[in-house]
């Protein structure tokens, strides 16, 4: 086992190592201050950098514009160096200044040390990435940001080596040479997500420079506890590359030795730009001077003599300790530097603290005006003192303070009728409005390339439209998308050589070559990193996820990661992946295809597709591939071998998301369902009409959005009658159509009985005919139900009969 220490020769001028001084006597300096402003009641919670300070600055040096970082909430000095972020700016997210001014990286939305560039502009238009330095927006939950980077590694890898990239690589890529860097603890590196990456990166071989922080610490859990072996290099021993086998070079060196940094960066990014080599850097003894966070003391855990360590191998002191013995700055130069540090770093945390005051205090003196104006005027005098009181004994008050008190004012005057009071309302709507755009703006994408925004364009069929299985319908759907557009690929499992388990990439791969339609390895939790990182790289991936329950491997980056990543930059990103998947109607326990409720609650932020049949997937897929937001697409399994008539514009025609159709007409009762229970309905629907109830059915097509023109309102407001059906656990997607209608919509007032959902039964389905039969609504089940409603409304016309 070779773990390498790398040696070359580094050339730095004292004016260049001083620089690094400077930036690593600041960082260390904000940390100390942003944990005493935690304390002091100013922030709410703190986490910083501090112990990694020397091995970020290394890495900075060779991170170049163009380049991606998925890092983690250590990265503080890495993103400093790099203006990223600035210190009046570390202060001012650590204060949580919700304004993109103050806080460009998540626009106060994200709690400290998590960072993020800006790839878009306000209007959701591509920056160009080639010109600044690029950092995807952070994540808390360990490991997580392990999936993305294998995508932003990806992407530079497709733009290398695929030629008709050249002309969309303008804003993104310099003929694939970009690295993307990693970073994380050595304690999420015993999460799956870590070596599920890491052997994905061997395999595909892409340029990507993981770095693990190793302070020996996951809070308090020792590494000897987390890893094999006590220590990451060791433990990714096999995934070495050798003379005759590619794999992934590993490199270890420790955090507070300078040269040795400068050195191993240098030789990392570098084999890793020219060659495409993924490297991970085990960066060993680091410590974590201040503990873990603001939340509890490390004195806890760690025994004397490891603090006592720690003191001594800080990389501050080390790196001070070998300027002076180098005879590269004297004592006093180093003092002078550290000095100079202090005063910066207050300077920025006194700024950015009398900005957050400003930014609050406007709201603020409007409340007190009009509070005063309202105490001027009203008899209830006391009880109005008593708020306005209340409010200017609040230490720091925050705009949650501000609309309690107006609102408690307005309580109070309730009985009265009074000039001021108007005032006061202004006062609460104008604030609720910006308060919306601080807090609740971009789930969605609100660019113009909205997939609410694309026009409608209906499937034409004449006499010479073939009738063909729905599979067929979907590989015309992707052979014209593949040939439309360069930046498409689609990547899964079975998805190049066999054109995926059901055919929907027939031909595809031998016609567009294997880096559009790919093969992967079973990992889908990664399937779907890659995708997301190469979607912020301009890319426009298609992430098979091979089975609806599946997606529970990938469900991590989906729902923590790919569903927030516009809405926690406040618009600084985007990634428009689309997840296709398949579903509904399987067979057994693993196979249900119907977890619909579980995935839409999690992945707000992303569309939620549910066609029926291929056409209709068609016609969403085509909307999407000209727009930005993610979407997961659920075809249904059992309508690929269903007969459809192509569309003879298959590559053109939309479908647009959020608009229910109605598939039947009917005036007695509206059923609300999706996806294969479609059918399900409408066959019961004919047996109905027989029995002479007349049914509505409609297909809502899409849960996210949802029938955004309130289609299922106008059949209620006809039937007065309504089910919502589903095969999901009852509660689930079946519960959300009910709310989104009754609620929502308001149709509670045109009901003439109670609204009625229809699901599977609570366990997982069991295998086969009969097990499906009496896990999952089928046509008795939905017929039952509707003769049930009826027969309550009219006991003669529909007696029981059993
Ligand atoms: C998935 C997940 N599990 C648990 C946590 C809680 N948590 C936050 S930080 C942390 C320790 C991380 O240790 P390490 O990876 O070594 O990084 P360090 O903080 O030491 O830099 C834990 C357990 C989390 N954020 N995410």
């Amino acid at each position: 086992m070779t773990i390498k220490s790398v040696s070359t020769e580094i050339r730095l001028s004292k004016l260049e190592i001083i620089n690094d001084l400077r930036l690593v006597c600041e960082s260390r300096q904000a940390s100390l201050l942003g944990r005493r402003e935690v304390f002091m009641g100013k922030a709410k919670f703190g986490i910083f950098g501090d112990g990694k300070e020397l091995a970020q600055i290394a890495l900075a040096k060779v991170f170049k514009k163009g380049d991606w970082r998925s890092g983690y909430y250590r990265d503080q000095t890495w993103m400093l160096a790099v203006d990223v972020g600035n210190l009046k700016q570390f202060f001012a997210q650590l204060y949580a200044h919700a304004d993109l001014e103050a806080e460009p990286s998540t626009g106060g939305r994200l709690m400290n040390v998590h960072y993020g560039s800006r790839s878009l502009d306000e209007k959701g238009n591509w920056l160009n990435q080639l010109e600044r330095y690029n950092s995807a927006t952070d994540m808390s939950p360990t490991s997580i940001q392990m999936a993305r980077l294998l995508g932003f590694a990806y992407a530079s890898k497709l733009y290398r080596q695929l030629p008709d990239l050249k002309k969309y690589s303008k804003l993104f890529s310099n003929h694939g040479n970009e690295v993307a860097f990693g970073s994380i603890g050595d304690g999420a590196c015993a999460e799956g997500i870590f070596y599920e990456t890491i052997n994905a990166a061997g395999v595909l071989q892409v340029p990507m420079v993981a770095s693990v922080w190793d302070d020996g610490y996951a809070i308090s859990v020792p590494r000897e506890m987390q890893t094999t072996k006590a220590e990451i290099s060791k433990a990714l021993a096999g995934f070495q590359r050798n003379d005759t086998e590619k794999g992934v070079e590993i490199l270890k060196v420790n955090g507070w030795d300078y040269e040795a940094l400068c050195n191993t960066y240098q030789y990392a990014a570098s084999l890793s730009r020219t060659e495409h080599v993924p490297v991970v850097i085990h960066v060993d003894e680091l410590t974590q001077p201040q503990g873990h966070s603001t939340s509890g003391s490390q004195e806890r855990y760690k025994s004397k003599e490891r603090l006592a360590w720690e003191i001594e191998y800080d990389c501050v002191k080390k790196f001070k300790e070998w300027i002076i013995k180098n005879g590269i700055a004297t004592i006093e130069e180093i003092q002078a530097v550290d000095r100079k540090a202090k005063e910066d770093v207050r300077s920025a945390r006194d700024a950015a603290w009398k900005e957050f005051q400003v930014f609050m205090k406007t709201d603020f003196d409007e409340a007190l005006t009009a509070i005063d104006s309202l105490l001027e005027e009203s008899v209830q005098k006391a009880e109005i003192q008593k708020v306005k009181d209340n409010l200017q004994k609040t230490i720091n008050p925050i705009r949650m303070d501000l609309i309690a008190a107006v609102k408690k004012a307005l309580l109070v005057t309730r009985n009265e009728v009074l000039i001021s009071q108007e005032g006061l309302r202004s006062w609460l709507i104008r604030v609720n409005v910006e308060n919306s755009d601080r807090y609740s703006s971009h789930t969605y994408s609100q660019s113009q390339y909205s997939p609410l925004k694309v026009k409608e364009i209906k499937p034409i069929f004449n006499d010479k439209s073939a009738l063909v299985d729905g599979r067929e319908v979907i590989n015309a759907c992707f052979d014209a998308a593949l040939k439309r557009d360069p930046r498409i690929f689609a990547i899964g499992e079975d998805v190049g050589k066999i054109g995926d388990v059901n055919q929907g990439f027939a031909g595809l791969q031998d016609k567009y070559g294997d880096l559009r339609v790919t093969d992967t390895g079973i990992r889908e939790t990664t399937i779907i990193g890659q995708g997301i990182g190469a979607a912020q790289r301009g890319l426009r991936p298609i992430c098979e996820i091979q089975y609806l329950d599946y997606i529970i491997y990938g469900l991590e980056p989906i729902c923590d990661d790919l569903a927030s990543i516009h809405y926690r930059s406040k618009g600084g990103h985007k990634s428009p992946v689309i997840i296709r998947t398949r579903g509904h109607r399987l067979e057994g326990v693993w196979h249900s295809g119907s977890p619909i409720g579980m995935i839409l609650n999690c992945v707000r932020g992303i569309y939620l597709l549910v066609p029926r049949n291929m056409i209709q997937a068609a016609g969403l897929y085509n909307v999407l591939f000209q727009s930005d937001n993610p979407a997961i697409m659920i075809e249904c399994l059992n309508a690929y071998r269903q007969k459809e008539k192509m569309p003879a514009n298959v590559g053109e025609f939309t479908v647009p998301l959020g608009v229910p159709e109605i598939i039947k007409q009917g005036e007695d009762i509206t059923i609300v369902t999706y996806g294969a229970m479609c059918k399900i309905v409408m066959d019961a629907a004919e047996q109905l009409a027989n029995v002479g109830i007349s049914v509505e059915v409609i297909d809502v097509q899409t849960l996210l959005p949802f029938d955004i023109h309130k289609i299922v309102l106008k059949s209620i407001k006809k039937t007065n009658r309504v089910i919502f059906a589903d095969e999901d656990v009852p509660g689930a997607a079946s519960a959300y159509m009910m709310q989104q209608v009754i609620e929502v919509q308001g149709a509670f007032q045109y009901l003439d009985c109670p609204p009625v959902t229809i699901s599977a039964k609570e366990h997982r389905p069991a295998y086969s005919s009969d097990g499906d039969y009496f896990s999952k609504p089928n046509v008795e089940t939905v017929f039952d139900q509707v003769y049930k409603i009826m027969n309550e409304v009219s006991p003669a016309r529909f007696p029981e009969y059993y």
